[in-house]
């Protein structure tokens, strides 16, 4: 390797201070300290290691940077537009959070060419890289070949001491530690600080103990020299069989007088006086806002001979091992099998099962024809049935395999789907519990943020759990999860819709969806069909119906019951099946209204959860029948009766309402 030139890293981490600095005086609002604090790591990296290319971002073995701390947005920022990423000019550093910027104030995945995440809630960034890196190993086992290394790259991560305090990343990065990823690098930014000060009142673990009892190789560098980074980076390179964190002991705020090494310096501007000491201070000319000195610029460019190499390599890859290679580009652009409704199974009338099984007879049915179909559960395989068959475990002697066991990990699980699916070349999925979802909600909603396809298996969805009692029956999650824009929750009635859920969670080109499946058995109807794929259909009808019944999943079964009962009485009822809010909101309002025609106020919803949302399908006129409160624990089959989720109170609600016309 070249000499490092000293001067030019200096020149280019204090023209980062002097953007950060700069941006965040102007907007008024941001995080300084950081950016200063880690720009000579940020420095060493991008220009010396990090393998990108800004002509093409999308490159698919480019190494992955990831800043957890998004916080110091400003950073990640001031390195694309150094680097020359398209989009990313002076302008848009001087537009720092400001509205239709591509510098919003934590970086955002889609925004600008290079942000590889959306990051800002700490923990996330890191946990996600797991995922990135796990893709990484499970893509260059599959598809590299000797003297063919077309996947073989890195993936860094800047994490700050909120992303290690938070509960996330201990989950992930144990993970990672199992795993032994050593193609994961994190540079955890320890400055002792954080926003209500020294981290001496709330974080005096020792955190190099903790990731060397993980099984990560750790090492402890000052964080402002550039000889011991470039060390510590190419010991980390070299470790392959195990993860690196790299503590780089900073000063938050490097440079500033008054403000290095305090806590002010973390979330709030330097004041115009203060930057002008800190300028004075760094050697940065004090007429200039937003300067960048000659040369810097030159020290972040690439002269394309990577990226060139790569080309070269893949072409003759391509030529080499066709079929590989047409595989490898198809799991990156995300195919899906092209015949995939012959391929989903058709489940024989009148077997019943819970939905959970129907969801794993999916699975069997896919896998053999959708290689890039990955995933696991947070130790409740049995449970969540999300077997994959024919394959092994994803350990770290075994990347070609296909089930990652995720442990009793949700929330570490949630971030590592998100790394997954934002490396690319992979769908995954993930199982827990539909009450569990709650643990990995924070991930769940960043899927969502990102529009991350990512498939949730959500079993054991309500009172049907029964025996488990109140803290396994999930009754607030089904409205919580659909609150959660760009997502799409599907609660499958029987088998015929549970086929159907899966292939609109494949198709799903929105965000992260959640399959909501039962523990309980119901048989598969007659009726049920395709048209589950528009979110709520005409399961059953009666000549000028005078009353709607809506269910979902396996209350759908009670509503057809209840149907019968009102016929009895000699009420003719309209029964929906609705497996899916949003997938029905997103039809013509032609269709909806042939569902649930506006002439027909008299409707009973009933789903065994908050009734909450319901009104929307209702009206004012109709009722919700649900659990505005907790379950119980008990044979399900009696807890349906006492919390009355029963055939005849929605039979007893809808002649109550035809009463009141
Ligand atoms: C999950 C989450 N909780 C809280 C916050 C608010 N927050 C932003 S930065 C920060 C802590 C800052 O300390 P540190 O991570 O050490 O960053 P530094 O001060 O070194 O920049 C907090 C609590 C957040 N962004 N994400």
């Amino acid at each position: 390797m070249t000499e490092y030139d000293y001067d030019k890293h200096q020149a280019a981490a204090n023209t980062i201070r002097g953007l950060a600095m700069d941006a965040v005086q102007k907007a008024n609002s941001g995080h300084p300290g950081m950016p200063m604090g880690m720009a000579d790591v940020a420095t060493v990296l991008w220009t010396r290691y990090l393998k990108h290319e800004p002509d093409h971002p999308d490159w698919p073995d480019r190494d992955r940077f990831v800043l957890s701390a998004g916080h110091g947005s400003m950073l990640l920022y001031s390195l694309l537009y150094l680097s020359g990423y398209e989009g990313m000019t002076l302008e848009e550093l001087q537009n720092f959070r400001q509205w239709g910027s591509k510098t919003p104030g934590h970086p955002e995945y889609g925004h600008a060419k290079g942000v590889e995440m959306t990051t800002g809630p700490l923990g996330q960034g890191i946990s996600a890289a797991v995922g990135m890196a796990l893709a990484e190993g499970m893509l260059a086992e599959r598809f590299n070949q000797p003297n063919y290394d077309i996947v073989d790259h890195y993936t860094y991560v800047i994490a700050s001491d909120g992303d290690l305090m938070e509960g996330i990343s201990h989950e992930a990065c144990s993970l990672a530690g199992h795993l032994g990823l050593g193609k994961l690098i994190v540079f955890y930014d320890d400055n002792s600080i954080s926003i209500d000060g020294s981290t001496d009142i709330s974080f005096t673990e020792d955190v190099l103990k903790r990731f060397d009892a993980y099984g990560w190789h750790t090492e402890l560098i000052d964080g402002h020299d550039p000889t011991a980074i470039i060390a510590a980076i190419e010991i980390a390179q070299s470790v392959s069989d195990q993860p690196s964190i790299i503590a780089c002991r900073t000063k938050i705020g490097f440079g500033s007088p008054h403000k290095e090494g305090t806590s002010s310096a973390h979330g709030e501007p330097l004041g115009e006086e203060e930057i002008i000491l800190t300028k004075q201070a760094l050697g940065l000319p004090l007429d200039q806002k937003f300067y960048v000195a000659e040369g810097v610029k030159d020290s972040f460019s690439r002269d394309g001979s990577q990226y060139a190499a790569w080309h070269h390599l893949w072409e003759k890859y391509a030529e080499a091992f066709p079929k590989s290679a047409m595989a490898y580009q198809d799991a990156l652009a995300g195919k899906l099998p092209a015949d995939l409704e012959e391929i989903l199974p058709k489940f024989e009338v009148g077997k019943a099962a819970g939905t959970r099984v129907f969801s794993g007879q999916v699975i069997v049915a896919l896998a053999p024809h959708m290689p890039s179909l990955i995933g696991g559960s947070a130790d409740l395989t049995g449970s969540n049935k999300t077997n994959i068959p024919d394959t092994t475990d994803v350990q770290r002697d075994n990347f070609g395999g296909r089930y990652i066991r995720f442990g009793v990990r949700e929330h570490g699980m949630g971030a590592i789907l998100n790394g997954l699916t934002l490396h690319g070349g992979f769908r995954p999925f993930g199982g827990t519990f539909l009450v569990f979802s709650d643990y990995m909600r924070g991930s769940i909603r960043l899927a969502a943020i990102m529009g991350l396809p990512v498939i949730y298996i959500f079993s054991h969805d309500g009172i049907g759990v029964g025996e488990d009692g109140p803290t396994h029956q999930p009754i607030e999650q089904l409205t919580s999860l659909r609150l959660i824009p760009n997502m799409t929750v599907i609660r499958p009635a029987d088998g015929t819709e549970t086929a159907f859920a899966w292939q609109a969670a494949l198709e799903n080109k929105i965000g992260p969806t959640a399959l909501i499946l039962s523990r309980q058995g119901v048989p598969t109807l007659e009726e049920t069909n395709n048209s589950a794929l528009r979110g709520a259909y005409i399961l059953s009808d009666q000549e000028d119906p005078q009353v709607i019944l809506i269910g979902t999943g396996t209350e759908v079964h009670i509503a057809l019951k209840a149907q019968e009962l009102l016929s009895q009485r000699g009420v003719s009822a309209r029964v929906i099946s609705m497996p899916s809010w949003e997938l029905f909101d997103r039809q013509p309002i032609e269709y909806q209204d042939t569902v649930l025609p506006p002439h027909l106020p008299a409707r009973v919803s009933v789903e065994a959860g908050v009734t909450c949302g319901w009104k929307k399908y209702v009206g004012d006129q109709g009722v919700a029948i649900g659990l505005d409160r907790f379950g119980a624990s008990a044979p399900y089959a009696r807890v349906y009766e006492e919390l009355g989720i029963t055939a005849e109170a929605i039979a007893t609600a809808a002649e109550a309402l035809l009463v009141e016309d």
